[in-house]
């Protein structure tokens, strides 16, 4: 089964990058530098756990393939921006990113600004595109789902309340809260999007698969935060041991890492409860959540 998953998770990841190397602006078109950045940030790296996500949850409301790929794409593009964003000096100022350079140092920091954003209404402009899902209204709410995942009441609102909670003790609800917003809401995104792609689900099939994403993206950011702590820089392709170093509130810093450990895999077993009324059609995204937590990197 560990096998079928890998071959599985191959196939969709070199799907993702075939869609996303075909949808992203040709280095020889004007303005060659920002198309440049863009590819140079998005292509060739990253584990696609957002796509992997949305791929898994597509197949449980038995939806078509084609429109799931466009979807994907659209949260990964949201998810690449925000890295380009958060490495630069005025947010975590990184050099390293998925084992290369980050934006602003290959490029300069203008140009990381504009390809953030660039890629965000890129995001926007392939889930805008035709018939990603059984009717207008529901590609209506995929979009809607999206802007508010990455906009100040998600994603940028977590990461604006991570940039203010340096140095202070959050307690554990209150990084629940920051966690929810900054990674949690994307993955949540991720999920529920793959599985908007058909009407094969019931208004209650999808609050529980709501449930399943907000149990799997707290769990990624556990996980996260133990890796930040143990593995290296090598292994990760990302500066380790940046959040003791910039005094950040983590979970490892707030419960010790054997405690955290702990809470990862009660997130997934509960995850994994969740998902008991789906039978079957739900293994992908049982082996998705299996990979968040025991991944290495
Ligand atoms: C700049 C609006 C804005 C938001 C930034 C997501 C985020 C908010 C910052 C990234 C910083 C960070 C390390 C967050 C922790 C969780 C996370 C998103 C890790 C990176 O995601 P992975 O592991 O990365 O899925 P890959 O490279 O595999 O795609």
């Amino acid at each position: 089964m560990a096998t079928d998953f890998k071959r599985w998770a191959k196939d969709r990841q070199a799907r993702i990058e075939t869609f996303l190397e075909s949808r992203l602006p040709a280095v020889d078109h004007v303005p060659e530098r920002l198309h440049n950045a863009m590819r140079y940030s998005v292509l060739g790296g990253g584990k696609r756990v957002r796509p992997l996500l949305a791929f898994a949850a597509g197949e449980l409301a038995k939806a078509d393939t084609k429109r799931v790929i466009v979807t994907a794409a659209s949260v990964e593009l949201i998810h690449a921006y925000s890295l380009v964003h958060d490495d630069m000096p005025c947010m975590d100022d990184d050099v390293l990113r998925r084992g290369k350079s980050t934006c602003h140092i290959e490029f300069d920091e203008a140009t990381a600004l504009l390809t953030g954003d660039s890629l965000q209404t890129l995001a926007f402009e392939l889930l805008a595109e035709k018939c990603l899902a059984d009717s207008p209204e529901t590609q209506l709410i995929m979009i809607a789902q999206l802007a508010r995942a990455s906009g100040s009441r998600g994603m940028a609102g977590g990461q604006a309340f991570d940039l203010a909670s340096v140095g202070k003790t959050l307690s554990l609800p209150e990084l629940e809260f920051m966690h929810i917003h900054k990674t949690g809401a994307l993955i949540r995104a991720a999920v529920m999007l793959g599985a908007r792609c058909s009407n094969h689900l019931d208004e209650a099939q999808l609050e529980r698969l709501d449930h399943f994403a907000k149990c799997v993206g707290l769990a990624f950011q556990v996980v996260d935060d133990l890796l930040d702590a143990e593995a290296t820089t090598e292994t990760l392709g990302k500066t380790a041991g940046k959040d003791a170093d910039n005094n950040k509130p983590t979970y490892v810093s707030i419960l010790g890492i054997g405690q955290a450990r702990e809470l990862a895999e009660r997130l997934q077993h509960d995850a994994d409860q969740v998902l008991d009324s789906f039978g079957d059609s739900a293994i992908r995204l049982r082996q998705v959540t299996d990979f968040i937590v025991k991944r290495k990197f």
